[in-house]
């Protein structure tokens, strides 16, 4: 059976109200990358990574799914054989638009990790540096999500059905953070057809066979239906 995997990235919430990173008005023109989303730049000043994340897990929550999410969950819904998506976005909109496949290779906004026990938990809707751990009582509270030079989640899934991909499709990201970029090299050498939805030619775009030009609300209804 023909399977699918999908990777999305900021590209598809940016119509939700959500910001990207790198486009005019981004999120990292406004935050230093350095500061925010690396373990340095917490260990350096928790206080600013929790207030960074706290307006992100704010703005997420206000947000709704838009009608780029909403056509991938008809197209889950719809399809018979393996279906992933893969997204680098930590926002929650793909699973509020009902898809259930769904890995967060970047981590969540809503998902809180332990700095030195590991422990993971629901996030409140605000975090400060000095929470304590439910499970060891450090005050080393951080969002559970992937930082730069980070180890991203669910590696070996993604490669696997990367190697199995019939078709794939990156949907709103610039492919300039790794592994992600790389994703559509490994899909196309296992023979998937290799697809990019983005209002601009990502920074791989050479790796794919086809390239619809436009926002996700309008090209990926157009692609799923
Ligand atoms: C890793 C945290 C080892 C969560 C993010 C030196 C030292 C250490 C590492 C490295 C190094 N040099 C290179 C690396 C690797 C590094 C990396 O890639 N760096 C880059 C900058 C060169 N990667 C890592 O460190 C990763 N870990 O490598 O571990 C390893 C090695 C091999 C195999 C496995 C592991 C960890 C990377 C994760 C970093 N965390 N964020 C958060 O705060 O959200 S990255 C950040 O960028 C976000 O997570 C985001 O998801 C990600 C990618 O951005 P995009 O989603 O693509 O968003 P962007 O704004 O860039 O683009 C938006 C796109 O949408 C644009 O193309 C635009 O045209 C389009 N668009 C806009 N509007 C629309 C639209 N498209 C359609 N419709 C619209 N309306």
């Amino acid at each position: 059976m023909k399977s699918i995997v999908i990777l999305t990235g900021a590209g598809i919430s940016a119509e939700s109200g959500l910001g990207t990173f790198r486009d005019r008005d981004g999120l990292w023109t406004r935050y230093d990358l350095a500061e925010v989303a690396t373990p340095e730049g917490f260990a350096r000043n928790p206080a600013l990574v929790h207030d960074f994340y706290n307006a992100r897990r704010a703005n997420a929550a206000a947000a709704a799914p838009n009608a780029a999410h909403q056509a991938l969950a008809r197209l889950e819904a719809a399809w018979p054989g393996p279906f992933l998506i893969v997204t680098q976005n930590v926002d929650d909109l793909h699973e509020r638009a009902g898809c259930r496949a769904v890995l967060h290779m970047h981590g969540q906004l809503n998902g809180a990790l332990c700095a030195r026990c590991d422990a993971r938990w629901p996030a409140p809707a605000v975090m400060h540096p000095a929470d304590p751990c439910p499970a060891c009582g450090a005050a080393s509270t951080r969002p559970d999500v992937v930082w730069f030079g980070e180890y991203p989640y669910g590696m070996e899934r993604i490669w696997s059905a990367l190697r199995e991909a019939d078709l794939f499709a990156a949907i709103g990201t610039s492919g300039t953070v790794y592994p992600a970029a790389a994703f559509a090299q490994d899909a196309g050498r296992a023979g998937a057809h290799c697809v990019e939805l983005n209002t601009e030619p990502s920074a791989v775009a050479d790796d794919f066979d086809e390239i619809l030009t436009g926002p996700a609300t309008r090209i990926v209804p157009a692609w799923v239906d």
